[in-house]
């Protein structure tokens, strides 16, 4: 668990803008967007969902947790991107995902499903667009595998 300290209850703080001792995925997106980070409202659903025990919002240590995991996953990441380009393709997402989700099979047409759902969307496309995900979309795109497996092993 992570540590929770001054600073990081003043990090809890600056998110939970109306002060609930909650953070709501609405107020985590606006955090994300504040500091220059594409997310949408699904994803932050999806990042809360992780630690909100049903609720709909993590109190301190619930953000704590996904502070944690987020850490995790962006270490990973970078052991991934090997030419530190902030960028891993297809193939390398695959071999990160099997790395951090031990047991789960990852094909190559839903880690295609995965870059489309989380890669940036540029409208229109342009011509030297890569197909792959920055570290913010692999760490969504992560949250996103985390929460289905959760829901495949209840089935
Ligand atoms: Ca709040």
């Amino acid at each position: 668990m992570a540590e929770i300290n001054a600073k990081f209850q003043s990090i809890f703080d600056s998110v939970d803008a109306d002060r609930s001792g909650r953070i709501s995925a609405l107020e985590l997106q606006k955090a994300m967007v504040g500091t220059g980070e594409n997310v949408t409202f699904e994803a932050c659903q999806i990042l809360i969902s992780l630690f909100d025990h049903g609720t709909g919002s993590i109190d301190i240590h619930g953000f704590a947790g996904l502070f944690e995991l987020s850490e995790l996953w962006k270490s990973v990441f970078k052991n991934f991107d090997k030419d530190n380009s902030g960028f891993i393709d297809a193939k390398e997402l695959r071999t990160a995902l099997r790395s951090i989700f031990k047991g789960l099979k990852f094909d190559t047409a839903y880690v295609k499903t995965l870059i489309a759902k989380f890669g940036s969307q540029k409208t229109p496309p342009q011509a030297n667009d890569r197909e792959g995900l920055n570290d913010e979309q692999f760490l969504l795109a992560c949250a996103y595998v985390q929460k289905s497996a959760v829901v495949q092993k209840k089935k």
